[in-house]
């Protein structure tokens, strides 16, 4: 029989060491410092961060981990772990989107986004160039955000090493991540430039989830965000006093968001609000969705249909290229249902020290509903995943679901801590049996925000 393959912890203190050892072998001279941000596993609202809707996402212990060291040539050169003798070198001022190609967009391109819309205290001075090693420990395509990982550990990189060029820097601090970069407003900046990054370097047209939940998370704590104004609500998910564990299995098939499929359901999703007039989908739903009853979902809900109808014309006013005609109406029916399902959640999270195992329960099956939603409406699973979700429920998970932009990657579920193993095992055998590739499940705690480490 298949043995479940389980991922370790990765040790903060020592993924530090092992990427600074890496930047003396390559480039011969100590780094100025270290620098990580962490992926992300996203609780609830798949598809609605760019229609304005709320998240309910989670920093991971898994980090990408950049050594940096400054030069004043202008000149940006990178290598990574996960890339051996592939040496990357760009001048910085040289940097346009459509030039670069790989994993290199995504460094290159935070330091473009710097210097087009940073803002004084963001733009890179003109002679800054910097020489960096990259070590990541987020599975890549695993629908678990190493994009914006990498992203936001190299903008954090590059905006202090930068300082000692900067006329108004004060890089005179004991406690680096106390500097500017650890004050939240610099830091929501920072997220808009790295969404650039994504968008128009590396041609992915994201949201701002991944880039918020790994720059702005607390420690140890869930986000909700509003991505109207990108606000940001921390809640604890104390799954430890409830008996509660996640469990996250990557299920090595590939996710990659640069292709139309992502692209296409935000075009539609974002054509509609236009068609109805609005800035956001999201306002197209009542502002209150807290539901705090069920009967009262069930109010909001059958006012959804309400909505549905007008969407519904909407979308059949619009010209959806070369989808059929439903696709679209069921992406667009997926993001209210998403939307509202947050809402929900998001009370039942806060309030599970006073609603105790009801509320856990509910929310399981809230992950469930979503993950049908974007299975049937959105339409971005696949078998392996259908299978995964199945086999945690079977095994008595209160709920399960893909998670982030689906075509593949993740999923998780809300379990019982002593059936982790036992459904770990059964995903396993499942996956041998229907001949998918091995799965590999990774151990879960909260991690914390992107962060200067020395
Ligand atoms: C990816 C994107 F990058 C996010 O912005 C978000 O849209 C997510 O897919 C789906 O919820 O992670």
């Amino acid at each position: 029989f298949a043995q479940p393959q389980w991922g370790t912890l990765p040790d903060h203190r020592a993924q530090v060491q092992k990427v600074r050892a890496a930047f003396v072998e390559k480039y011969g001279v100590e780094p100025d410092g270290v620098w990580s941000a962490p992926g992300r596993l996203n609780l609830l609202g798949e598809y609605i961060d760019f229609l304005g809707g709320s998240c309910m996402p989670m920093p991971l212990p898994y980090r990408t981990y950049v050594a940096g060291k400054l030069r004043e040539d202008g000149v940006l050169r990178a290598n990574s772990q996960q890339m051996p003798g592939d040496e990357r070198t760009v001048i910085i001022r040289d940097i346009r989107p459509g030039n670069l190609k790989g994993w290199f967009t995504y460094v290159a391109g935070v330091a473009w986004s710097m210097n087009q819309e940073g803002g004084r205290d963001i733009c890179l001075p003109k002679n800054f160039g910097a020489d960096l090693m990259i070590d990541s420990r987020v599975p890549v395509g695993g629908g678990l955000s190493s994009s914006a990982a990498l992203e936001c550990s190299t903008a954090l990189a590059l905006l202090d090493l930068s300082c000692p060029l900067r006329a108004d820097c004060d890089d005179t601090e004991e406690a680096p991540s106390d500097q500017s970069s650890g004050n939240d407003e610099l830091r929501a900046r920072l997220a808009q430039v790295c969404i650039k990054a994504e968008n128009e370097v590396a041609g992915a047209r994201t949201g701002g989830l991944d880039q918020t939940t790994s720059l702005r998370s607390k420690p140890g704590q869930a986000l909700v965000v509003d991505f109207r104004d990108f606000s940001i609500e921390p809640i604890e998910a104390d799954l430890d006093s409830a008996n509660l564990s996640f469990l996250v299995i990557n299920t090595n098939t590939p996710h990659e968001l640069a292709g139309g499929g992502f692209a296409a359901r935000r075009a539609a999703s974002e054509a509609c609000a236009r068609a109805l007039g609005l800035d956001y989908l999201r306002n197209a739903l009542p502002e209150d969705l807290t539901c705090s009853t069920l009967q009262e979902r069930e109010a909001k809900l059958w006012r959804l249909n309400l909505v549905d109808e007008k969407t519904t014309l909407a979308l059949d006013a619009l010209e959806c290229s070369d989808t059929p005609p439903d696709f679209p109406r069921g992406w667009v029916r997926h993001a209210f249902h998403d939307m509202t399902l947050v809402e929900r959640a998001a009370y039942l999270l806060k309030n599970t020290s006073d609603l105790g195992q009801p509320a856990w329960e509910e929310l399981g099956r809230l992950f469930t509903e979503s993950f049908v939603s974007m299975r049937d409406e959105l339409r971005v699973s696949r078998p392996e995943i259908d299978l995964a979700v199945a086999t945690c429920l079977e095994r008595g998970a209160l709920g399960a679901r893909l998670v982030g932009g689906g075509f593949g990657g993740a999923v998780m579920a809300l379990i019982p801590s002593d059936k982790v193993d036992d459904a770990a095992a059964a995903v396993a055998r499942a996956y041998a049996e229907s001949g998918f590739a091995a799965p590999e499940f990774l151990p879960m705690v909260a991690g914390f925000a992107a962060d200067k480490d020395f």
